[in-house]
């Protein structure tokens, strides 16, 4: 019910303020750094502490919700996505910009209730930027209303997009091709280093658009449902419908600009989350 819903979202603006406080505290400082996936695949221990710190926090007040954590599912953890409340959870999407003291670093929470977001937090405690939303009731920064750019015409747009962490040559080659397509149509192509933080730029109206392969469900979930209660548009880069277990998403101001973004793109295949 929306009174459950409520409850969930005050409880986690709560929480993400205190998590927040841990990613400063660690931002400034030499971090202790181990690869994942690979040697751009980077976590520190400031990831690890602030996911335990999230779910542990949730846990105590939601006892029969479910979890879906980067670093959880780093651990081993089988990513469960079925129609229970589950929360989404990457306690810093942009490691590497945290690792290298750049400012994009967010924590990104979100809410799915029968596979569906209703609530998504993305805070980036550096820049102290909160941006937030509750399905049906608009998108938020720092408690204000946000909007995207409605911007329809490619040639006047500013598109955000990332090369990501996997350097296996074929999928380097493939992004590095995509951006080669789109920068002669556009003014310019930006890359923030968080999938949250570009789908929140969309949000509210800094980039027209952005496009990413590779990333995960705790990437944009969030920032899925922040951009589309901004008034964009959210789809599977093909054109098809947004899967959040696809591990990629195109996100736009407005629906023309998808439709000219889409033809462009070649897609870039990753498994399934
Ligand atoms: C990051 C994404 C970013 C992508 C990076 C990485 P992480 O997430 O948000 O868009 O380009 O390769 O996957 O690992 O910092 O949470």
């Amino acid at each position: 019910t929306e009174q459950e819903i409520d409850i969930y979202y005050k409880a986690v603006l709560d929480l993400v303020s205190l998590a927040g406080k841990v990613v400063n505290e660690g931002f400034s400082i030499t971090k202790r750094v181990e690869t994942k996936s690979g040697a751009a695949d980077l976590v520190t221990e400031y990831d690890q502490r602030v996911e335990e710190i999230l779910i542990k926090n949730l846990q105590e007040k939601f006892p029969t919700h479910k979890f879906i954590g980067e670093e959880s599912t780093a651990a081993g953890v089988k990513a469960d996505f079925g129609n229970d409340p589950t929360w989404i959870i990457d306690p810093i999407d942009g490691t590497t910009n945290f690792v290298h003291g750049f400012p994009f670093v967010a924590i990104s929470i979100a809410l799915a209730i029968n596979k569906e977001v209703v609530i998504g937090v993305i805070y980036n405690p550096v820049l102290d930027r909160l941006y937030s939303a509750v399905r049906g009731k608009g998108a938020f920064k720092n408690g204000r209303p946000i909007k995207c750019s409605g911007q329809t015409d490619l040639a006047l747009s500013q598109v955000a997009g990332e090369y990501g962490s996997s350097r296996e040559p074929d999928i380097i080659t493939a992004k590095c091709q995509n951006l080669r397509v789109i920068i002669e149509k556009v003014h310019s192509i930006r890359a923030v280093g968080s999938a949250a933080m570009n789908l929140c730029m969309v949000a509210e109206g800094s980039c027209d658009a952005y496009f990413e392969y590779g990333i995960h469900i705790w990437d944009y979930a969030a920032g899925d449902l922040i951009a589309r209660e901004a008034g964009a548009y959210t789809c599977d880069p093909s054109g098809g419908p947004l899967n959040l277990l696809h591990r990629c998403i195109l996100c736009t101001a407005t629906k023309e600009l998808a439709g000219q973004i889409s033809p462009l793109l070649t897609h870039v295949d990753f498994p399934d989350d």
